[in-house]
C-alpha cells in the first residue's frame, strides 16, 4: 500500500520532489522550497515521494514533514516517473511541479514559471538547458548526451522545444492530471513522453532558460537510461505510424524548417571541427589511446565535444550528422587501420519541412594517423 499524509486545504501550487536514495540531500532540499514556499502570495504545498530507497530516505521525510509541515508520499515500487505520476495524480493543486532533489536547476525560476501557467500562458512551463540565455554547470559527458538526445527527438518528431529531460518543471494541474494516463514509462522517458504528448495533444509548452548546477553523484544508470529512452522514442514513432495508418490525426506536422535552416559559419564549424579532430588533436588522442572501439569512441566525443560545446546556447547547433558520421568515419579507419573514403547522404525529412543532410568525409590515415575533411550540407524549404 501507498501511504500518503496529506494536508488538509487544497493548494494553488503543489511542489513534487521525487527522492530514492536521497537521506543526505533531502533536508537542504526541504528546506529551501520551504523558503520558497513562504515567499508566495498564494498556498504551495512541498510533496516528498520516496520510492524504491534502501537508505533511510523515508525516515527523514518523516522527519522533515513535521518540522518543515510538507506533505509525505511513499510509492512501493521504484522509477521516478512512477513516483511524480502517483503525486500529480493524488493532488488537487491548479499548479503541479517537480525538482530533483538536488535542486540542480535553480528554484528561483519557480515562481516565474507558476505565474505563466497561473496566467495561462503557458500549460506547460519547462526548464531548459540548451536554449539560449542558460547558465550550466555540467559534466561535458551529460551535456553530450542531452544535445545528442535533443537532436534524435528534433529528427523524428521536431517539437518546438529541446530539452526534455531538465529536472525541473511545472505543469497545469487540469491538463496534465488528464494525460497522466496516456503515458506509460514509469521512470526517465516519463517526461519526454508527457511532453510529447501535451504538444501533440495542442497543449502550450514553453521552455524556459534555466541556471542549472549539477551534482556530481547521479541515481541514473547510462546505459539502461539510454536504452529505455531509445525503445521509448521507438515505441512512439511506431504508434504515430499505426495511428496514421489507421486515418487518426497523429498530432502537429513535425517543423523541422524552423529548428533546421543551417547557416554559413555552421557549415564552416562542422569542417573546422573535422580538421581539427583529424590530423591535429584527433592524431594526438589516436596515438595515446590502445587500438579499436576505444578509440573511434574517443575521436567521436572530441569531434562532438568540440562541436556541441562551441555553441552551447544555441538551437540545434550542431546537426546530429556530424557527430555520428565524424565517428564512424574515424573509428572506421581505427578499426580496419586502412584509409576510407565514405560519402554518407542521411536524414531525408518528410511533409513541408523537408530536410536533406549530405555529408562526405574522406578519410586518410598515413602511419597511424587520421586526417578527415568533412563537409555538410543541409537545406530546409
Ligand atoms: N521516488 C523516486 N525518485 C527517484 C527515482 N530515481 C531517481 N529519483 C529522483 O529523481 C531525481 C533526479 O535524479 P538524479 O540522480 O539527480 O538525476 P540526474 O540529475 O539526471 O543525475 C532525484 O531527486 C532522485 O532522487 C525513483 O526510483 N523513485
Ligand atoms: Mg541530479
Amino acid at each position: 500500500m501507498d501511504e500518503l499524509n496529506s494536508a488538509p486545504t487544497t493548494p494553488t501550487v503543489e511542489i513534487v520532489t521525487p527522492a530514492h536514495n536521497e537521506a543526505d540531500y533531502l533536508e537542504r532540499c526541504i528546506r529551501h522550497l520551504r523558503e520558497l514556499a513562504d515567499s508566495l502570495p498564494y498556498e504551495t504545498r512541498i510533496t516528498v515521494v520516496d520510492s524504491g530507497s534502501t537508505d533511510d530516505t523515508w525516515l527523514v521525510a518523516r522527519a522533515l514533514a513535521d518540522r518543515y509541515g510538507i506533505n509525505t508520499l511513499r510509492v512501493r515500487r521504484p522509477g521516478r516517473g512512477r513516483a511524480i505520476r502517483a503525486a500529480w495524480r493524488a493532488s488537487d493543486a491548479a499548479v503541479l511541479a517537480y525538482t530533483d532533489v538536488d535542486l540542480s536547476g535553480d528554484i528561483s525560476s519557480m515562481p516565474m514559471m507558476f505565474d505563466l501557467v497561473l496566467s495561462g500562458r503557458a500549460d506547460l512551463a519547462i526548464g531548459s538547458r540548451i536554449s539560449e540565455g542558460t547558465r550550466v554547470s555540467r559534466r561535458w559527458s551529460r551535456t553530450l548526451m542531452s544535445r545528442v538526445y535533443a537532436e534524435i527527438v528534433q529528427w523524428m518528431a521536431a517539437p518546438p522545444f529541446l530539452d526534455l529531460q531538465c529536472g525541473l518543471k511545472v505543469v497545469s494541474g487540469p491538463a496534465v492530471r488528464a494525460l497522466l494516463d496516456d503515458v506509460e514509462n514509469d521512470d526517465w522517458f516519463f517526461d519526454t513522453e508527457l511532453l510529447l504528448a501535451a504538444w501533440q495533444s495542442g497543449h502550450r509548452v514553453v521552455e524556459v532558460p534555466l541556471a542549472w548546477h549539477e551534482r556530481v553523484r547521479t541515481t541514473v544508470r547510462y546505459t539502461s537510461t539510454i536504452a529505455e529512452d531509445l525503445s521509448g522514442l521507438a515505441r512512439l514513432g511506431a504508434r504515430r505510424i499505426r495511428a496514421a495508418a489507421a486515418g487518426s490525426h497523429p498530432g502537429p506536422a513535425p517543423d523541422h524548417a524552423v529548428l533546421r535552416r543551417v547557416a554559413a559559419h555552421e557549415l564552416i564549424q562542422s569542417s573546422l571541427v573535422a580538421l581539427i579532430a583529424g590530423p591535429g588533436a584527433g592524431g594526438a588522442v589516436n596515438r595515446a589511446l590502445p587500438r579499436g572501439l576505444r578509440r573511434s569512441v574517443g575521436v567521436l566525443a572530441l569531434a562532438a565535444g568540440v562541436g556541441a560545446l562551441a555553441n552551447p546556447g544555441r538551437r540545434a547547433a550542431v546537426p546530429i550528422s556530424d557527430i555520428v558520421f565524424t565517428g564512424l568515419a574515424l573509428g572506421a579507419t581505427q578499426l580496419t587501420g586502412r584509409a576510407r573514403w565514405l560519402p554518407v547522404a542521411l536524414r531525408l525529412g518528410s511533409g513541408a519541412a523537408r530536410v536533406v543532410s549530405v555529408a562526405v568525409w574522406v578519410v586518410d590515415e598515413p602511419a597511424g594517423q587520421s586526417g578527415a575533411v568533412g563537409v555538410t550540407g543541409e537545406s530546409a524549404r
